[in-house]
C-alpha cells in the first residue's frame, strides 16, 4: 500500500467518512448510515448491517434480536421454551421469511407458495355501534369466519384457511415520444376455504413486505415534523394534500398518528412487530396476547400454546431493537453526472413534494444513535390518494381503499442486489422502477405526466437517479 493511501484509510478510519467529506448527500441515514465498499457491493446483507454509531456493547443487542428475527418458530410444546407456540394459524415461521435478508418482499412466481407477502381481509361493515367500537381499535370489520389476515398455514392436523394466489392482467401504456410500455396489474384468488364460505362483500389487500433498513430513524421523527407537510386542502395548489392516518395505540389506549406499513396503520416498530408475531407468525404477546382465531375457527383454538403470552417482553424488545438499528446503506455514485441530471428531473416533476428529501429526527433518549440526525429517506410518511389503478378498496382506520403511505426510497438501488428482484409497490406489481412511476396516479397524476412526457435519456436519468439511493 503506498504511504498517502494509508495516511487516507487512516483518516478514514480516525475521522469517520462524514469529517472526511464524504457527501452529506450521500449519508441517507445520517450517523448511522453505512458505507459498503464498492469490493463488497456483490454482498447480500447490504441490508443486514447494525447502524454505523452503534457502540460495541449495543451491537450486542443488535445480533441477539437478529437471532430471533431470523430463527424459525416452533410447533408448541418443544424443548426450545422461548421459541415455541407457532400458530396454530401462521403465514411463516419467521420474521426474514418475508423480510428476506431485512429486504423487501415479491408476489409469487407462476407455480409457488406465497411467501413474502401476505393478504390482508375484511368487510364493509355497517352504520351500528357495533361496527364504530371495532374500527376505532381496529381499523377494519374482519371478516367474519377469517377475521383480518389470511393465514394459509397451520401447524400439523390443521389447515391453512385458504390458497392465495395472484392473477396478472397486462396493460399497455404509452410515452409521450410515441414508445409503449406494459404494466401488470394483480387479482388477489382466494380459494379452498377451510372454515367456511368467505363473505360475498370481502375486501382484500395484497402486501409485500418492506425493506427494514432505517425503520428506526423513521420511529424517531416527531409527529411535529410530519405536520408539516399536512395539507388536507391542498392550500399551495400542488395538487398534493398529505394526510396523517390516526391509529389505535395499543399500549397508550389512544388514537394516534399512524406512520408503519402500506397504509401508515402501525403507530410504532414495538406495535408493528407485535402485530406481525401474533397476526404473521401466532406467537402472542402482552402486546396482542391472544392469537388471531374467529369463533368458526374453534377447532384449532384448543391446539396447544407455548405460554401466556409466547413471546417475553425481553425478546420483543430485542427485536425491536434489532429492526431500530437496521443501518442504512450509504449512497453510490450520487455525483454521478447522470445521478445528478436525474435528481434535478425528480424535483421537476415534484416528486419530492411526497418523497421528501431530508428529514431531522427528533431526540430519543433510549436510542441516542438515531437521535437528531439529518436523513434522506425521501418520503414523508403521510397517506396520499394514489387514483384507482393502485386502489385495493380496503380502509383501514382513516386511509381510504385509495390512499397509500408514501414509502421510503432510501436502499432502492440495492434491492436487486440483496433480493434478486426490483418489484416495488405494496403488492410488488412493478416489475422495475419505471413501472412504479407508471403506476402512480392520483395526487401523483402530474408527476407521472411529467415522466411519461420525459425523453428517453431523462427517464433513464430519472432511474439512475433511483438507483443511486
Ligand atoms: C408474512 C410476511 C411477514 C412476516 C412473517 C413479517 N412481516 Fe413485517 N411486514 C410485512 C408486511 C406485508 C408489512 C407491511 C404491513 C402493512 O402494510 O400493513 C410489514 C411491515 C413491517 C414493519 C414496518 C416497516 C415499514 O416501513 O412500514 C416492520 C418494522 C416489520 N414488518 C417487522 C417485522 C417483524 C419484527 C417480524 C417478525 C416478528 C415481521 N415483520 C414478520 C410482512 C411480514
Ligand atoms: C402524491 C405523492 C407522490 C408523488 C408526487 C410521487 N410519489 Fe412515488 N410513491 C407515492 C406512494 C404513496 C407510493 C406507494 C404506492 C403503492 O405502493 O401503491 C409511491 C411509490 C413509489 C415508488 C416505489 C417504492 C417502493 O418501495 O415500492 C417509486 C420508485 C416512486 N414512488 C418514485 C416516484 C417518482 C420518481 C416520482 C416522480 C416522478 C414520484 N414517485 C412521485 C407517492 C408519491
Ligand atoms: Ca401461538
Ligand atoms: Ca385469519
Ligand atoms: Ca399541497
Amino acid at each position: 500500500m503506498s504511504r498517502s493511501i494509508r495516511l487516507l484509510s487512516i483518516a478514514l478510519v480516525t475521522l469517520g467518512p462524514v469529517e472526511f467529506g464524504f457527501a452529506q448527500d450521500a449519508m441517507s441515514g445520517g450517523a448511522t448510515t453505512v458505507v459498503i465498499p464498492r469490493r463488497q457491493l456483490s454482498d447480500r446483507d447490504a441490508f443486514s448491517r447494525p447502524a454505523s454509531n452503534l457502540s460495541l456493547t449495543r451491537r450486542g443487542n443488535f445480533f441477539a434480536g437478529n437471532s430471533f428475527f431470523q430463527n424459525p418458530w416452533v410447533t408448541a410444546p418443544a424443548s426450545t421454551k422461548a421459541r415455541d407456540g407457532l400458530g396454530p394459524l401462521f403465514n411463516t415461521m419467521s420474521c426474514q421469511s418475508c423480510h428476506i435478508k431485512d429486504g423487501r418482499g415479491r408476489p409469487p412466481r407462476r407455480g409457488e407458495e406465497m411467501i413474502s407477502m401476505l393478504v390482508r381481509v375484511s368487510v364493509p361493515g355497517d352504520d351500528g355501534e357495533a361496527t364504530q367500537r371495532m374500527l376505532e381499535k381496529h381499523g377494519v370489520v374482519p371478516e367474519p369466519t377469517y377475521g383480518d389476515q389470511i393465514q394459509d398455514r397451520a401447524v400439523a392436523g390443521h389447515a391453512g384457511e385458504a390458497k392465495v394466489e395472484i392473477e396478472w392482467t397486462e396493460i399497455e401504456g404509452k410515452f409521450a415520444d410515441g414508445s409503449t410500455y406494459r404494466l401488470r396489474k394483480p387479482k388477489v384468488v382466494l380459494s379452498d376455504a377451510a372454515y367456511g364460505k368467505l363473505s360475498d362483500d370481502v375486501l382484500t389487500s395484497p402486501r409485500v413486505a418492506p425493506a427494514l433498513i432505517g425503520a428506526g430513524l423513521l420511529d424517531t421523527i416527531e409527529v411535529e415534523t410530519l405536520a408539516a407537510f399536512v395539507d388536507p386542502d391542498d392550500a399551495n395548489g400542488d395538487g398534493i394534500s398529505g394526510r396523517f392516518n390516526q391509529v389505535w395505540h395499543v399500549a397508550r389506549g389512544e388514537t394516534v398518528p399512524g406512520r408503519f406499513g402500506w397504509k401508515c396503520e402501525q403507530p410504532d416498530i414495538r406495535q408493528q412487530s407485535a402485530a406481525a408475531f401474533a397476526g404473521d407468525i401466532g406467537i402472542t404477546s402482552s402486546v396482542f396476547p391472544r392469537d388471531p382465531l374467529t369463533d368458526a375457527q374453534r377447532s384449532v383454538i384448543d391446539a396447544p400454546n407455548g405460554g401466556e403470552p409466547e413471546l417475553s417482553d425481553e425478546i420483543l424488545d430485542l427485536i425491536v431493537f434489532y429492526c431500530k438499528t437496521l443501518a442504512v446503506p450509504a449512497r453510490r455514485g450520487h455525483d454521478d453526472p447522470v445521478v445528478l441530471r436525474g435528481q434535478q428531473l425528480f424535483r421537476q416533476a415534484n416528486c419530492h413534494a411526497c418523497h421528501v428529501e431530508t428529514l431531522e429526527t427528533g431526540d430519543d433518549p433510549r436510542f441516542p444513535e438515531l437521535s437528531k440526525q439529518t436523513i434522506h429517506p425521501y418520503t414523508d410518511l403521510l397517506l396520499h390518494d394514489m387514483g384507482e389503478g393502485l386502489a385495493d378498496g380496503r380502509p383501514v382506520f382513516e386511509a381510504t381503499g385509495s390512499e397509500w403511505r408514501t414509502p421510503p426510497l432510501w436502499g432502492m438501488g440495492l434491492v436487486y442486489l440483496v433480493n434478486r428482484h426490483t418489484n416495488y409497490l405494496h403488492d410488488g406489481r412493478a416489475r422495475n422502477a419505471e413501472e412504479a412511476i407508471l403506476w402512480h396516479g392520483g395526487e401523483a397524476e402530474s408527476a407521472k405526466q411529467y415522466y411519461v412526457s420525459c425523453s428517453a435519456d431523462d427517464r433513464r436519468a430519472i432511474v439512475a437517479f433511483l438507483k443511486s439511493l
